[in-house]
């Protein structure tokens, strides 16, 4: 039986474990990435594991997120993170150069490699044959240090795609279609792997919308083949050197197979507040906007600006809508600049913002209370732009831009234009923004400015765990709401004290205060909690505030292993009803946890009620070792 694209790349780098779906593996981590509100957490982890230069093939950090500078604190974090991976062996990608996804695309990728990244979009890399996996920092600090890398083997999907997409239908489209059918859970502990003679006729910038956004699946990770288009790509960014061919065997097996035919597809948005929530465009009618945003990960490549810049080339943007431009790259920025896109961009009154994440990740352009914005970004979480009132629409950039001139959402198909734009032969290669690790780390003072606080580490797991349900949510709670993001918080990043002042305050404006006064409890979830972002924030502030287990329907892949790491248990209710049955306020129990969670069954007594729940936690060997000694780093100590 032969092996699909996953199997293969995963065989390559397989240290532990057999490849059996569902059990656990320790794979190689060629590459790791981390961006600056991960960032300082995981070198401030490297540091503490003592590592004196990495150990990786490639690792590189990026700064993207925290670029609004209204104090220090931004540009103190960007200062330790270019010191201390100066130290230790990074590449430093300079603010202005771009979002660390699409900046490694562009210069860093290999197909057949394995990335680690803290950032859940990781997995963009994938568009050119990477195995390419979001984590929390700790996972990604560890990776750096040479250590394995452990995951649950995934089940492997196979999308087959047919025909060609039509004018006006994008890879956005593709990615909305495999959301609408498989929702924010479906993807969750699998790798969503593209095959199908579609593929062909698909750029590699598209590709990577397609995996980037495949993390909105819950997905492990999304990958495409390594082809001809891919070497185009690669000859493009002048690394032709990298590329191997890469493709499934004739014979591979896969768990799954979806079919996807791109002549049947159209214009698709998803409406508020989830990426699942997709419709077609042309079934919405008169719907007025207010801000357009083009840019983020997903969408902010050369060729999406090129179609952007076409199609507002000569026009003006309505008066009523506020538009945002953020390229990608200054790869990107440097060429639209260069050919006159920019322009036709700035005379139709786009606002240009710096090559970054900004208003993806709320970091300013938050939107008028109650506004309709529209975005060619991945992530519509209710509040995440910045205004809790505002209803995030995500789009193709082709559907963004003609939007914003029109003034209402629009099905870009009503456009006449040409929009073929053809791959550029050879980009703008130019890496002066990016920073070299010192020969001689020895020699660097690493600069730690004084919002940099330590992080918090647990103590080794008590026998019995006791404290109240401090908070019951509902399906799909996201990091975002867990800890939450935006121009006022990330600044904090380093700063857990502070930022756990704010921890779960979209569910409850007093769990903070609550926490506080019960000495820590417990959280009640529902399913697939943890949804979204990779930071370990959404674990290390609960557990700055005592919060000893999370209680829920089912996890998602990266917050649960950031629970772990921090030594907090991740139950789920083996009958669900207990979850409709357990209430805010209840005193919970669980005695002798360290002796029950070895057996993979865990009571918890309900005093308040008077009631016992069956919870299971699910958990492999190491993880269960990791738990008893109150998180990964005392694990680490415990072990050398
Ligand atoms: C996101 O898109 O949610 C982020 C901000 O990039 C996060 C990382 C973070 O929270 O810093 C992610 O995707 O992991
Ligand atoms: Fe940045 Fe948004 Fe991409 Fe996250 S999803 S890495 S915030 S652009």
């Amino acid at each position: 039986m032969g092996f699909n694209l996953t199997q293969k790349i995963i065989e390559n780098h397989l240290l532990e474990g057999d490849m059996v779906a569902g059990q656990e593996i320790g794979i190689r981590i060629d590459q790791t990435l981390t961006q600056d509100s991960t960032g300082t957490m995981a070198y401030l982890q490297l540091e503490a594991m003592e590592v004196d230069r990495v150990k990786t093939k490639r690792s590189v950090a990026y700064i993207d997120h925290n670029m609004l500078q209204q104090g220090f604190e931004n540009a103190d974090d960007h200062k330790y993170i270019q010191t201390v991976t100066h130290k230790h062996g990074v590449y430093f990608s300079r603010p202005g150069n771009g979002i660390c996804h699409q900046v490694h695309l562009e210069r860093f990728g290999v197909p057949g490699e394995t990335l680690l990244g803290s950032d859940s979009h990781t997995p963009t890399g994938g568009g050119i044959g990477m195995l390419a996996i979001g984590a929390g920092g700790l996972d990604v600090a560890v990776a750096m240090g040479g250590g394995t890398y452990y995951i649950t083997m995934p089940k492997v999907v196979n999308v087959q795609l047919h025909g060609r997409l039509k004018p006006f239908v994008t890879a956005k489209d593709v990615i909305l279609e495999v959301l609408r059918r498989m929702s924010v859970k479906g993807g969750v502990g699998k790798v969503i792997e593209y095959t199908g003679e579609g593929v062909e006729s698909l750029t590699v910038p598209e590709r990577a919308t397609i995996t980037n956004m495949g993390a909105e699946l819950g997905a492990t990770t999304s990958i495409f083949p390594s082809d001809e288009v891919t070497l185009d790509f690669l000859k493009a960014q002048k690394r032709e050197d990298v590329w191997l061919e890469l493709k499934p065997d004739s014979d591979a097996q896969y768990d799954e197979v979806l079919d996807i035919n791109l002549e049947e597809l159209e214009p698709l948005v998803a409406k508020p507040h989830s990426p699942d929530n997709v419709e077609k465009v042309s079934n919405i009618k008169n719907l007025k906007v207010d801000q357009v945003c083009i840019g983020s990960c997903t969408n902010s490549s050369y060729m999406d600006m090129m179609k952007v810049a076409k199609i507002l080339k000569g026009n003006t943007v309505h008066e009523d809508v506020s538009l945002v431009i953020s390229p990608g790259s200054k790869q990107v920025l440097n060429m639209i600049a260069e050919n006159g896109a920019l322009a036709d961009m700035i005379s139709a009154g786009a606002r240009i913002i710096e090559a970054g994440c900004g208003p993806c990740i709320g970091m300013g352009q938050a939107p008028a209370s109650g506004a309709v914005s529209l975005r060619s970004f991945n992530r519509n979480f209710k509040g995440r732009c910045g205004t809790i009132t505002a209803g995030v629409y995500l789009v193709s950039p082709e559907t963004a831009a003609i939007s914003a001139i029109e003034g209402v959402l629009t099905d870009p198909r009503q456009c006449t234009m040409d929009m073929c734009i053809d791959m550029p032969k050879i980009f703008k290669i130019q890496d002066n923004m990016i920073v070299p690790p010192a020969k001689d780390g020895s020699v660097v003072e690493v600069v730690k400015g004084p919002n940099i606080k330590p992080f918090p580490i647990n103590i080794p797991l008590p026998d019995k765990i006791e404290g109240k349900a401090l908070i019951k949510v509902k399906d799909n709670i996201t990091t975002d709401h867990i800890m939450p993001s935006n121009a006022k918080l990330l600044p904090y990043r380093s700063n857990i004290p502070y930022l756990a002042n704010y921890c779960l305050t979209p569910c409850d404006k007093d769990f903070p205060e609550k926490a506080k006064n019960n000495n820590g409890g417990m959280v009640i979830g529902g399913e697939n909690y943890g949804q979204g972002s990779s930071r370990e924030h959404a674990a290390l502030a609960p557990l700055h505030l005592g919060i000893k287990a999370v209680l829920t329907k089912s996890f998602a892949r990266i917050h649960k292993a950031n629970l772990i790491n921090s030594g907090i248990l991740p139950l789920t209710f083996t009958d669900h009803k207990d979850y409709d049955d357990v209430a805010t306020n209840d005193y919970l129990i669980i005695e002798a946890a360290d002796e029950q969670i070895k057996t993979g069954q865990v009571t918890v007594t309900n005093i308040t009620q008077n009631k016992h729940y069956q919870m299971a936690i699910d958990v492999s060997d190491k993880e269960l070792a990791i738990l008893l000694a109150g998180g990964k780093i005392n694990y680490m100590k415990q072990a050398n």
